[in-house]
């Protein structure tokens, strides 16, 4: 698909009755509906609402303000939070030379086609080529080993915010599936195993928390298969999100436990109380900006965007609706006094003053950004002291006494960071199918359904169920087991082997 193409935004001219001039307005239109060409209207999305420009390099993308500030905020609550779990910022560097990316080679095996190489510097070639990280462990554990000597060095915590590089060839995707994406990984190590398997569920929860009370996402927490679990660890957990439009669940973040498997491969060892040699216990884990796609997948209408209170750079955006002989003055200072008293409350407002573009231009391309509430303030308006707030999620209309501005807005908002969790939500579980037998997980797949199972945990059961789904849609597959598990009745048997149900996890189509 040409990528270009994509960036499509409708110009439309209006001409007003009645007057002489014909007034010209380019107006943001999006071309593509939710329901009708989903992948048409993301890509539309992201670019109209200004979060993403198209690169002359097929998956990557620069990421404008209106989808760093996002990154930024979601960044502030998490930094804040794992430096209560006394987690230390590090920056380790962006190559890695093929010998050390190499020593992790089991695991890497499988990755290799994705690694990008630098085999140049201006016209002559290096003496030998050098990779870009795509993640950190070969970069890191060399010096984790070096730096941990005795138990009175651990725990380790290590945290870095960063970008990585995947050379991704399958259908690239603005967030979702990019080459290089920014994301922070933490690498932790301690001397038991305790207090990894703790630590794991304690950065689960906060991940739980950026997609449910931040993104107003909802995810289940639960436990990768053998099959999906990262190769070089000892198990995996994650948050998992779904896309009923295309029935496609997607990985949200993981937190891994590496067990014991680095520290053989990198020798990280320490001396513990009694003066013995002990391996180290370690841990990784992971989220991306991919999060910021997941939430925009979930809330944007035909409209446009739709972002949650928590996240958008501007909550309120104020619009000034001067008509006929109003008294422009007036209506300007009360949106500007607005702003302000918004402003000092901690609420992100902001006042579009800009006097090329009508209100009505500016209502549309406001809420194709996802602004929450906008806020009207017109001659009616003045002369009552009240103001007109507008939701961007269900379009409702209500006046309030400008005296009552903060705690109202603060109500909204409040509700309609709820509202958007629980319409979520609705969706996705009203998605759910328990089945029990391979004909219903055939129909609930071809359905877009978001299957939950009784399966027997075996990894042959898995790779034959992949490969009987195998198609052009993509095969199913465990996305997690989840945490959270119903009843399972003896006697409950796999719907793909037959044999005894060991345990309910979701399967499905995946991103
Ligand atoms: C692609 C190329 C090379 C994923 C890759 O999940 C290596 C890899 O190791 C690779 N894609 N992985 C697994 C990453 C595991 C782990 N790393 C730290 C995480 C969380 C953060």
């Amino acid at each position: 698909v040409d990528q270009q193409g994509r960036r499509r935004s409708l110009f439309l001219g209006s001409w007003i009755a009645g007057k002489k001039e014909v007034k010209k307005e380019t107006k943001l239109g999006m071309a593509y509906k939710k329901d009708d060409n989903f992948g048409e209207w993301y890509s539309e999305v992201v670019v109209n609402s200004e979060m993403i420009e198209y690169y002359d390099i097929s998956g990557c993308y620069i990421l404008r303000p209106w989808a760093m500030e996002i990154w930024e905020l979601l960044k502030e609550f998490f930094d804040a939070e794992i430096k209560k779990l006394k987690l230390k910022p590090y920056y380790f560097p962006l190559f890695v030379t093929e010998n050390v990316l190499q020593k992790e080679k089991d695991h890497i095996e499988g990755f290799a086609p994705e690694v990008a190489w630098v085999t140049k510097s201006g016209k002559s070639d290096l003496e030998a080529p050098i990779a870009i990280r795509p993640t950190s462990e070969t970069v890191m554990y060399p010096y984790f080993s070096k730096w941990i000597r005795s138990h009175r060095d651990l725990p380790l915590k290590c945290n870095q915010w960063c970008n990585v590089v995947r050379w991704e060839f399958s259908n690239p995707t603005p967030f979702i599936r990019s080459r290089e994406f920014l994301w922070q990984e933490g690498h932790t190590v301690f001397a038991t195993k305790e207090e990894a398997d703790e630590e794991v569920l304690q950065i689960l929860e906060l991940y739980r928390r950026i997609y449910e009370e931040f993104l107003a996402v909802p995810v289940s927490k639960g436990r990768k298969s053998e099959m999906e679990k990262f190769a070089g660890g000892l198990y995996t957990t994650s948050v998992e999100a779904f896309i009923p439009n295309t029935g496609r669940g997607i990985q949200g973040a993981t937190s891994h436990c590496l067990g014991q498997n680095f520290a053989k491969m990198f020798d990280i060892t320490f001396e513990n109380e009694k003066g013995e040699r002990s391996m180290v216990w370690q841990n990784s884990w992971a989220y991306t900006t991919r999060s910021i796609g997941v939430m925009v997948m979930t809330h944007g209408d035909d409209k446009g965007l739709v972002l949650p209170p928590k996240v958008a750079p501007i909550q309120v955006i104020v619009i000034p609706v001067p008509f006929k002989d109003a008294d422009t003055t007036g209506i300007k200072g009360a949106c500007e006094s607005a702003v302000y008293t918004l402003n000092q409350a901690g609420i992100r407002a902001d006042l579009d003053a800009r006097e090329n573009y009508s209100p009505g231009w500016k209502y549309s391309q406001w809420e194709m950004k996802g602004v929450p509430l906008r806020i009207e303030i017109g001659p009616k308006d003045l002369a009552n002291k009240q103001v007109r707030i507008v939701r961007r999620d269900n379009g409702t209309k209500v006046d309030i006494p400008s005296t009552d501005l903060v705690e109202q807005v603060r109500v909204l908002l409040d509700g309609f960071q709820a509202n958007l969790l629980e319409t979520a939500k609705a969706k996705r579980d009203a998605c759910i199918v328990i089945i029990s037998t391979w004909d219903e997980f055939i129909a609930a797949l071809n359905d877009k359904k978001l299957i939950l199972a009784p399966w027997c945990d075996e990894e042959e059961v898995e790779k034959d169920v992949k490969a009987r789904t195998k198609g052009e849609l993509g095969a199913a597959k465990t996305l997690c087991t989840p945490f959270d598990q119903p009843d399972l009745p003896s006697g409950t048997v796999c719907f793909a082997s037959g044999k005894p149900a060991q345990k309910w996890s979701f399967w499905g189509r995946s991103y």
